[in-house]
């Protein structure tokens, strides 16, 4: 008990740390040194036309000079993804203000048989929100309006165009009373339409689930312009097939998604965060067991990073100390709790790490005593991302694993590089979702080669998935039998066919180019 240091009374807060790293500061001076060319194993497809002069004209006539986007800076940022890895070349910006006009530039785009990639607020990990060659970048961040918020009638439906922020969002909830069902350490440039197309997981999933449940409706716009009405706000509605779920998740490979109806739990009073250390990977996963059991209904995040982790963090962003000084553990994690009773949650969350500390999981915790203590530990676990990319370049892997089998991995792939790279483990616990990072100073074909297809082979084998929850984008698209049986990408490519037959809509992403060479 003697090391369990605070327990003071956390204050009630709902927005954790400012927002993510705006890509422009972060990685724009870094393209030259480290942008890493994928395009090289993907053809452009010789059927998609180039940017006429009249195609220019067409789009003005819909859009007017503002939303046809073709100065040189803007197109250097759209074309760019987050970590300054993927770059394509797209002459042309698109930024429709509503659903009519997404549907005229699809519409007019495919009958040009010009490709398209929708794009969000390009925080995408996996090089889909960019494109890949010179393919017309369609983005609806104008398309910002809070549609309307039911909390009376039917609790906490809020329907929204797609362009939303996410943090726009979790702030106008949190004067309602409510939350978004999902939190991500990049809400402050990403877009509900570009979550929904990703189906982002993020640090709530653990109590709230995934998109797939929240979501009670959408409306899309097919790659012939057709409108699809699926705006929904009912929770239970069993009319034929659920048509929406097609779009959660297929990273704008089937449609632009223009309209979003989700569900939002009501925001309760009482939160608590923990920071605590383990000695081994078996005491995380039996912290975990043991959280589910204790915590129950009130668990809403359970983290963890390990050493490596930690130290990259502590070297790379300004201002973050360890909470748990002087030496560092070998395994961090952080948890939260949500409820509604401050006095019963708070007594519930001391007994379980009291309990913790004296049966040996745990080997030393600090319990968030105000909001900035606690924004201090969240900015630990949601800073990772930024640190990688100030540490150089980095190889992403987001894998679903038996948690049992999770560190194996980690421990495996650190013998396969060696001292040539740092291979740095963290992600969400709870859900069994790993994020294997290898952070080396330059890309690096040879470095490469020891990390796949080993990682994919090592996840296939063990039954894991090689995209929990950022996508397949470009960099997994032919990856995807790692995780998915040969019928089922075949029944894939069909639905793809069918509602995109000229594969106007994100090409060279999600499915393996090979699947739609014969077009
Ligand atoms: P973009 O990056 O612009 O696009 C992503 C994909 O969606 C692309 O394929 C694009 O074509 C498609 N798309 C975008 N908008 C639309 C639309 N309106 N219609 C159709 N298709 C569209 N992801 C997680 O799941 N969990 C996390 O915890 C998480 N944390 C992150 C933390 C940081 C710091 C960063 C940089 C990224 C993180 N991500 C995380 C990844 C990323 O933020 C999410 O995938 C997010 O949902 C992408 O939203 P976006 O608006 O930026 O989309
Ligand atoms: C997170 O959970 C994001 O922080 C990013 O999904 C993961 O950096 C990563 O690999
Ligand atoms: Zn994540």
């Amino acid at each position: 008990m003697e090391k369990w240091r605070a327990a003071d009374r956390l204050l009630k807060f709902s927005s954790r740390f400012a927002s993510a790293v705006n890509w422009n500061n972060s990685c724009k001076s870094k393209q030259g040194k480290y942008f890493y060319s994928v395009a090289t194993t993907v053809h452009r497809n010789p059927l998609f036309s180039s940017i006429s002069p009249d195609d220019i004209s067409y789009f003005k006539t819909i859009l007017g000079e503002r939303g046809v986007v073709q100065d040189a800076l803007a197109l250097d940022a759209a074309n760019t993804d987050w970590m300054g890895k993927y770059r394509g070349s797209s002459k042309l910006l698109l930024q429709p203000k509503n659903t009519e006009e997404v549907s005229q530039i699809l519409k007019y785009c495919n009958s040009r048989c010009l490709a398209v990639v929708p794009q969000g607020g390009n925080t995408g990990l996996v090089g889909g929100s960019v494109p890949v060659f010179d393919e017309v970048i369609i983005n609806v961040g104008l398309m910002r309006n809070i549609l309307s918020f039911d909390k009376v009638i039917v609790s906490g439906v809020l329907v929204c165009e797609a362009g939303c922020i996410l943090e726009n969002l979790i702030s106008f909830l949190d004067d309602e009373g409510f939350i978004m069902p999902l939190d991500l350490g990049a809400k402050g440039s990403c877009q509900i339409g570009g979550n929904v197309s990703t189906n982002a997981g993020g640090l709530r999933l653990l109590r709230y689930g995934s998109l797939h449940g929240s979501v009670l409706g959408l409306e899309a716009v097919l790659a012939n312009g057709t409108v699809l009405d699926m705006l929904g706000t009912l929770r239970k509605d069993n009319t034929g097939y659920d048509l929406k779920h097609l779009f959660i998740g297929s990273e704008g490979s089937l449609g632009i998604v223009t309209k979003v109806s989700i569900l939002t739990p009501p925001k309760l009073s009482s939160v608590n965060i923990a920071f605590l250390a383990c000695e081994d990977y078996t005491s995380c996963q039996k912290l975990l067991l043991e959280a589910k059991k204790k915590l129950g209904g009130i668990l809403s995040a359970f983290e963890f990073l390990d050493s490596d982790a930690m130290s990259l963090v502590l070297k790379h962003l300004d201002g973050v100390r360890n909470p748990l000084p002087p030496s560092i553990h070998n395994f961090y994690i952080l948890i939260e709790t949500t409820g509604s009773n401050e006095t019963f949650d708070k007594e519930n969350l001391e007994a379980f790490l009291l309990h913790s500390v004296e049966s040996g999981l745990v080997a030393n915790g600090v319990l968030a005593q105000d909001i900035n203590q606690a924004s201090s530990f969240w900015h630990i676990r949601e800073g990772l991302p930024e640190a990688l990319m100030k540490a150089g370049a980095v190889y992403k892997y987001d894998l679903s694993l038996p948690l049992e089998k999770m560190y194996d991995l980690v421990e495996e792939m650190r013998v396969q590089i060696g001292p040539a790279a740092k291979v740095v483990a963290y992600g969400h616990l709870g859900d069994g979702n790993l994020h294997l990072n290898i952070s080396a100073p330059a890309y690096d074909d040879n470095i490469l080669a020891k990390i796949e297809p080993f990682v994919y082979e090592w996840t296939s084998k063990n039954r894991g998935s090689i995209s929990a929850e950022h996508g397949l984008g470009l960099m997994k698209a032919a990856k995807i039998h790692y995780s998915k049986s040969p019928e089922t990408v075949q029944v894939m490519a069909s639905i793809k066919k069918l509602l995109d037959p000229n594969g106007i809509l994100n090409p060279y992403k999600v499915l393996p180019s090979s699947l739609f060479s014969q077009n």
